[in-house]
């Protein structure tokens, strides 16, 4: 039986992921709009506890304040109603034809400053709703011809632009970091900050690198054959896992943006593991919403949809119980000792040892057993097996 899910498990969706209505560069909807209203009482229904969206996903765009204002009013209501709350708002720059060479990076001067703009009155709307992270994915930002854009150009724009709306954040006194989103490609031929590592690294350049972190999506990573896990892993031990998103790819290949653990299961079930005991006192490593964003297939009808939003969560649940029995279970542990998965917590040097103690340490090098040591085994293979097991819920 798949364990129910409740608020206090802080399950997050976006609007557009249940609202997706299957339209593909191949293919015509196979589904009608939803309500976002509708869609946060299904949400709350099955136990989420959170939804996002971006702008344009809430209110169409070009839409009057009139419209703007009932929409949001609405939605508000519904919130109310349901308890619901919106840990998160992120941006569209992408779906618009102005938006073709991207936002902040568009070779264009006046689309950057029109996507400033854009997102300077999404960041008040995202205050006023009480998110607390918000999202920037930058699907158009890059390019198909190396000859037509000049990256290191795009990457000061890039900055140029965090740099104001941290700026803008701080003076305004709200409570919001910002996380951007890594993918390699999809819609561009090639975006700009393609994987967690470069985003990383691209955050360490800005005016307020503290304001800023990575919202990683497993797909993102996988479509580049990139290890989630290790990004991840990567992303806690630099502070900087401001917001996650989860779902299932297949491989190098197109975003499929699949249901969680519906692509690599094994690799899901490390990172349910990691977040869930991956801390320093092998507690939670993470706290923050696990949020979904993924598509519902475009072969599914309405029931569908809502039977694949419950999938997403019943199996981060499954994974988070099958975690905690493999962290149970003696042979386990026995299995870790011997495989010294933590003896890589215990720095290489000793207490005070520098370098002179390291050359003086015979022990270290002269009368070291090279032979017997590269003789001996790890047993990860048996450590897998047994993560394996646990998985197939054969222990
Ligand atoms: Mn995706």
């Amino acid at each position: 039986m798949a364990p129910r899910p409740t608020p206090a498990d802080k399950f997050s969706f976006g609007l557009w992921t249940v609202g997706w209505q299957g339209r593909d560069p191949f293919g015509h909807a196979t589904r009608e709009a939803l309500d976002p209203v509708e869609s946060v009482h299904r949400l709350a229904e099955l136990g989420a506890y959170g939804v996002t969206f971006h702008d344009d996903d809430l209110v169409p765009f070009g839409a009057d304040a009139a419209t703007r204002d009932a929409q949001i009013a609405r939605f508000r209501k519904a919130l109310d109603e349901t308890g619901i709350v919106v840990p998160m708002v992120t941006t569209d720059l992408f779906q618009q034809p102005v938006f073709k060479d991207g936002g902040f990076t568009s070779n264009d001067r006046d689309v950057r400053r029109y996507a400033l703009r854009k997102v300077l009155r999404n960041i008040d709307l995202a205050a006023e709703l009480g998110a607390r992270t918000f999202v920037m994915w930058g699907g158009r930002e890059g390019g198909e011809y190396d000859v037509a854009k000049d990256v290191q150009a795009a990457l000061e724009r890039y900055r140029e632009a965090v740099d104001l709306l941290c700026q803008y954040v701080i003076d305004r006194g709200y409570d919001l970091r910002f996380a951007l989103e890594p993918k390699p490609n999809e819609p561009r031929g090639d975006i700009l900050l393609p994987t967690v590592g470069h985003a990383i690294a691209f955050i360490s350049t800005l005016a307020h690198p503290d304001r800023v972190g990575v919202n990683p999506e497993v797909g993102h990573e996988q479509m580049a054959g990139l290890n989630f896990v290790h990004g991840i892993a990567q992303a806690l031990w630099q502070g900087k896992l401001f917001h996650i998103d989860l779902n299932g790819q297949r491989g190098i290949k197109f975003d499929q943006d699949l249901v969680f653990g519906h692509g690599d299961l094994l690799n899901a079930f490390a990172l349910v593991d990691l977040l869930e005991h991956g801390g320093p006192g092998g507690g939670p490593a993470y706290d923050g919403p696990r949020h979904f964003d993924y598509k519902p297939s475009r072969t599914e009808d309405l029931d569908g949809v809502w039977a694949s939003a419950a999938a997403n969560m019943s199996t981060y649940l499954l994974l988070k119980e099958r975690a905690a029995a493999f962290r149970a279970d003696p042979e386990v542990a026995e299995a870790l000792a011997a495989s010294k998965v933590s003896e890589l917590a215990v720095p290489t040097l000793g207490d005070g040892e520098g370098y002179t103690e390291l050359l003086a340490d015979t022990s270290a090098f002269e009368e070291f057993d090279v032979e017997a040591t590269a003789a001996r085994g790890f047993g990860f293979v048996r450590l897998n097996q047994l993560a394996v097991e646990h998985v197939l819920g054969a222990r």
